[in-house]
């Protein structure tokens, strides 16, 4: 498999809760590189530019207020399989339905409150890396 990158952000929740270097061990321990790393606050507006694919969902309103209502840890993280092993790492949205020892079943407080994002597919992550760092800001 090759190396690629993924965009993850440690979301509110965990910021506020002094998990940022827990999570991001579980990230290094998994073989994912942090090859760039920022701790910004959203506003509502860009936390739905960012999440615009979810527009219509019900939990939308919900979701945008959260992820600006506190500081996040924006990332890049790069390795094998990056994206696929990101998600694997992350657990299930819910973390009821989370797999031990993922970042979500341990840490997560619900469905909305999930600690982590990740991008889905190479295609998305290379779009929400964009978003987010220059090239300037990516040194592999
Ligand atoms: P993921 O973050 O695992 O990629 P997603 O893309 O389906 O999940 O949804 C994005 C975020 O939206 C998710 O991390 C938390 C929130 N969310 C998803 N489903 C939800 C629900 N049923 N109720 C509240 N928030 C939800
Ligand atoms: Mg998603």
């Amino acid at each position: 498999m090759a190396i690629e990158r993924t965009l993850s952000i440690i979301k509110p929740d965990a910021t506020k809760r002094n998990l940022t270097g827990k999570i991001n061990a579980k990230f290094e321990d998994a073989g994912l590189r942090i090859v760039a790393q920022k701790r910004i606050q959203l506003t509502v507006d860009q936390a739905g530019q960012f999440y615009a694919v979810h527009k219509e969902r019900p939990f939308f309103g919900e979701l945008t207020e959260f992820m600006a209502s506190g500081p996040v840890v924006v990332q890049v993280l790069e390795g094998e399989g990056a994206v696929l092993k990101n998600r694997e790492v992350m657990g299930a949205t819910n973390p009821a339905d989370a797999a031990p020892g993922t970042v979500r079943a341990e840490f997560a407080e619900s469905v909305g409150e999930n600690s982590v994002h990740g991008s889905d597919a190479p295609e998305t992550a290379a779009e929400e890396i964009a978003f987010f760092f220059s090239g300037l800001e990516l040194v592999g």
